[in-house]
């Protein structure tokens, strides 16, 4: 299988080294094993079907590979897979200033889409802390979501027409790009989110939006974890929000002292939350800023007055989950509706005071989107191993309360490997069986990313 393998790829575009095997084999998680058999570099279409065509011939199994930096496993290769990657199919291929849509590679960078977009006088508002090195395929794959979703949604919003090749070779142009098409089921759909399970992303037309005015910053301090949500209310009733995150004072420690930040607020408090609005709001968020003061809602506060002192305060929430990766951090990525996040909060908050005691836990997320990333931290005197199987245990108690809410287990960051064993807490026996039933019809042969998600 081997030899077939190298008649599809010359020696540069295929790897078998111990680093690269290491490298292309895993995401930015680091609790499952790492062991793909090859890595392949593809440049076309056509050659990632050859592929498909191949590894359904000779039972090779295949894990789609992006920019790395998903956190759930959903890109690791842990069983002698070949690992593909997009790292050469990184082109912007057209631009459609009348469509306002801009054809990508599935390889393309986000960051390379957002200051293209930025060099034609548009915009592409997915983001996140990761956009200098995720790619466009791997956001698609996991419908990614970021610090913006709150204004202006989550990938899938901005995906007009998507290429892929199926599990079982076939290529398929959903939507073409266009608005408007009521011809039956929107397969695109499908494809995003699926984590590679049912083919590869291969091209994506995606959709620019104006550039927004320029932005302010404000950053609250909180006593109390309910007082967020009473602010979130007050805020969004009165002016847009392009972003309302939060974290807790452990978190800010923990930023500050990793990327040597100044603390935003003379005060410490136990929480903050950091808001986004356009620079015309100024004078609507300064009233509502006064009010929620005025309530005791918040302890404090601070306006960024300009560009720079914005994207620090930024780094105040961007920086935290790299700032947690050496306590090799155990991850929760929770959404409730917004209506159930005052209760939820509350309820997690005892249960996991009760749970661990002894544990760090660090607090943050997109609040304003009902999305808790709750990070367990593994202190120095446990293995990973014994860590990682306490806060598994938790799990049942924990996602019980999420489905209790009709909630989901993983907001942004998908299922992979790392959330496969609790599935059955967010989608009922009926929709995992039409989801295997998809899954038999697209990848029958079981090629695609296997064991990740079902
Ligand atoms: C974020 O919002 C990312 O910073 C990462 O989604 C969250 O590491 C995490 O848990
Ligand atoms: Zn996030």
């Amino acid at each position: 299988m081997s030899e077939s393998l190298d008649k599809l790829f010359s020696p540069t575009r295929i790897k078998r080294d111990a680093d690269a095997l290491a490298t292309w084999g895993c995401d930015w998680t680091r609790s499952f094993p790492v062991a793909p058999s090859a890595v392949v570099f593809p440049e076309t279409i056509e050659e990632v079907q050859a592929l498909v065509v191949l590894a359904n011939a000779e039972g090779l199994q295949l894990v789609p590979s992006g920019g790395r930096t998903g956190l759930s496993g959903g890109a690791v290769a842990s069983h002698g897979e070949v690992v593909v990657s997009f790292d050469r199919m990184n082109r912007i291929i057209g631009f459609a200033p009348a469509d306002r849509l801009v054809t990508c590679q599935a390889g393309v960078v986000t960051q390379t889409l957002q200051e293209f977009a930025e060099r034609q006088g548009y915009f592409y508002p997915v983001d996140f802390a990761s956009s200098g090195s995720s790619q466009l395929g791997g956001n698609i794959a996991t419908n990614a979501g970021g610090i913006r979703v709150i204004r202006y949604g989550m990938t899938r919003n901005w995906i007009a027409g998507l290429t892929v090749v199926t599990g079982t070779g076939e290529i398929l142009d959903c939507n073409q790009g266009l608005v408007k098409n009521a011809t039956g089921y929107d397969l695109r759909h499908l494809f995003i989110g699926s984590e590679g399970t049912l083919g590869f992303i291969v091209e994506a037309d995606v959709r620019l939006t104006r550039i927004p005015e320029p932005q302010r910053v404000m950053v609250l301090g909180f006593e109390e974890f309910r007082g967020i949500l009473k602010v979130l209310s007050h805020f969004q009733s009165r002016i847009e929000l392009s972003a309302f995150e939060f974290f807790s004072e452990l978190a800010l420690q923990k930023v500050t002292a990793h990327r040597k930040l100044q603390r935003p607020l003379a005060k410490s408090s136990p929480f903050y939350a950091l808001l986004e609005f356009d620079a015309s709001a100024v004078a609507d968020a300064s009233a509502a800023f006064e009010h929620t003061l005025g309530e005791g809602w918040v302890t404090d506060g601070v306006l960024s007055q300009s560009d720079a002192q914005a994207a620090s305060l930024w780094q105040l929430r961007e920086g935290i989950s790299e700032s947690l990766a050496p306590c090799s951090p155990y991850k929760n990525d929770l959404s409730v509706r917004i209506t159930e996040m005052p209760e939820f909060l509350d309820v997690v908050d005892e249960l996991m005071r009760a749970s661990y005691p002894d544990f760090e836990l660090v607090w943050y997320g997109h609040i304003g989107d009902g999305n808790l990333h709750l990070n367990i931290l593994k202190p120095d005197d446990l293995s990973i191993e014994e860590f990682y199987g306490r806060c598994r245990e938790i799990n049942p108690r924990l996602f019980e309360l999420v489905q209790e809410r009709r909630g989901s287990i993983s907001a942004e960051h998908g299922v992979g490997l790392l959330k496969k064993e609790f599935l059955e807490y967010s989608r009922s026996p009926a929709e995992l069986e039409i989801m295997r039933a998809l899954k038999s019809v697209l990848d029958p042969n079981g090629i695609m990313n296997p064991g990740k998600l079902l």
